[in-house]
């Protein structure tokens, strides 16, 4: 294992296995490293490995480049920057070719230096290419220059597969299904990202700024191994809270509005991806918890349905019917209940999806229709990680009492398909309005 990763390598092995064992026979798939971003001049982002690059080799470092060949044996090779001294001492550490075949069980390595010549030769006489075609401008060049090389050697014997398919669906299959190693990262992202929501929770009062709680949550995902967020932090207050992908974070909180946070680590790579809603003072009025605990109740309504050969429509009908009846209930909604139920009524104000595959990813891969017309909802199995974050959200237009316009309230979970039904991870972020309560209620830390 190797300090980015907590997987073994010989997991990453096995996934390298499952995949050629896919692949066509005389076949050779590309997986290109990510690069780095430029952040302005000569500074970069944090480095993120490419997601589905980083599943297949556990290797962190930009710009390499994995190549699976499939013919009478099976060989992974990996292509990487050289050790170089001098710019090691300015921009860090490299592995380089002879530890990263010795350490990451690759059966041969190169430098990248050595990419123009030896490439062309691994895709030479196979019939079939796999890489992602499209994904990435620089590296679709590299490909189809290699392709040119070998087309314009006829006379040499060389030949160009004459199939390109693309290798990102057999990835994102497995990448669905996750083991009990994902899972563990997974349950402890949780972990670190619960106490991150609490935080934020302890550090709320009217005057602070949004940007200050969103500094608590990043203070705790990186004093404990997450250095980064999964995605952009939301944290909302008040109006702020019915806009979907806030990220501003720039405004004050008052008291007697909610807030919003969306919030998850990522752990060794994997996303939590958690939202809590709460009152910035610490207490819920009447009507704030009223409509809270309905989408609290809406919630609880959907993880009922989730064990293996249920699916997102399912839970996503629970969800519907406890929000449109409840809805109706406070007279926001108003005609024949049964038909608001069948119309979905409550989608006025549940705007998005209830959930969405996570991983690697926080908006994971994976198809989420398996029919060939993409109609079919596929099936939950055991060892899926999936959210469930129904919502609702009141502008300040909104025809609703004037105390719930400009209120926005998700509350988003992560829970894993088991073979008996389901495994909430998220157990340490408060959630009932009581926990909440509670958590605001004790001493604060500073
Ligand atoms: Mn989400």
């Amino acid at each position: 294992m190797t300090k980015h990763t907590r997987i073994d390598v010989a997991e990453f092995a096995t996934r390298r296995e499952t995949l050629l064992a896919q692949m066509p026979e005389n076949s050779v798939a590309l997986i290109p490293a990510a690069k780095e971003l430029t952040r302005s001049r000569d500074t970069e982002y944090l480095f993120c490995q490419d997601k589905d690059f980083y599943y297949l080799s556990g290797f962190h470092e930009p710009d390499a480049l994995l190549v699976l060949v499939k013919n009478f044996g099976d060989e992974s090779i990996l292509f990487c920057r050289d050790k170089d001294p001098h710019q090691e001492v300015w921009h860090g550490r490299r592995v380089g070719p002879d530890a990263a075949q010795a350490e990451f069980g690759f059966d041969l390595t190169y430098t990248l230096d050595e990419l123009e010549q030896v490439l062309p030769m691994y895709i030479n006489g196979k019939d079939t290419l796999m890489f992602a075609q499209g994904a990435n401008k620089e590296f679709d060049e590299l490909v189809f220059a290699c392709l040119n090389i070998l087309r314009g050697g006829a006379k040499q014997g060389l030949t160009a597969p004459s199939t390109i398919v693309d290798i990102r669906d057999l990835i994102h299959e497995m990448r669905l299904i996750k083991s009990p190693a994902e899972i563990a990262i997974m349950r402890e992202a949780n972990v670190i990202s619960g106490n991150a929501h609490k935080r934020a929770m302890r550090a709320s009062k009217q005057g602070v700024f949004e940007y200050q709680l969103e500094a608590e949550i990043l203070h705790e995902f990186a004093f404990n191994g997450a250095r980064s967020a999964a995605y952009g932090t939301i944290v909302g207050g008040g109006e702020n809270a019915t806009i979907l992908h806030y990220t501003d974070n720039e405004e004050v909180l008052m008291d007697g509005e909610l807030v919003l946070i969306d919030a998850g680590a990522e752990l060794a790579g994997y996303a939590a991806d958690i939202t809590r809603t709460f009152p910035v003072n610490g207490k819920f009025t009447k009507l704030q918890a009223k409509v809270y605990n309905l989408v609290l109740d809406a919630q609880i309504a959907a993880f009922n349905t989730i064990k293996p050969g249920s699916n997102f429509a399912i839970a996503n009908q629970a969800a519907n019917e406890v929000l449109t009846k409840g809805l109706y209930e406070l007279g926001i909604l108003s005609g024949d209940l049964d038909e608001l139920i069948a119309d979905k009524a409550c989608k006025q104000y549940f705007i998005h999806g209830l959930g969405h595959w996570l991983g690697l990813d926080v908006h994971d891969v994976g198809d989420y229709q398996v029919d060939h017309d993409r109609n079919q909802l596929r099936a939950f199995e055991p060892g899926m990680v999936l959210t469930i974050e129904p919502g609702l959200y009141f502008d300040s237009e909104a025809d609703v009492d004037e105390e719930l316009q400009g209120v926005g309230i998700r509350i988003e979970d992560n829970i894993l398909v088991t073979e008996s039904g389901f495994e909430n991870l998220t157990i340490n972020a408060p959630k009932s309005i009581k926990e909440i309560e509670n958590a605001m209620r004790s001493p604060k830390k500073k």
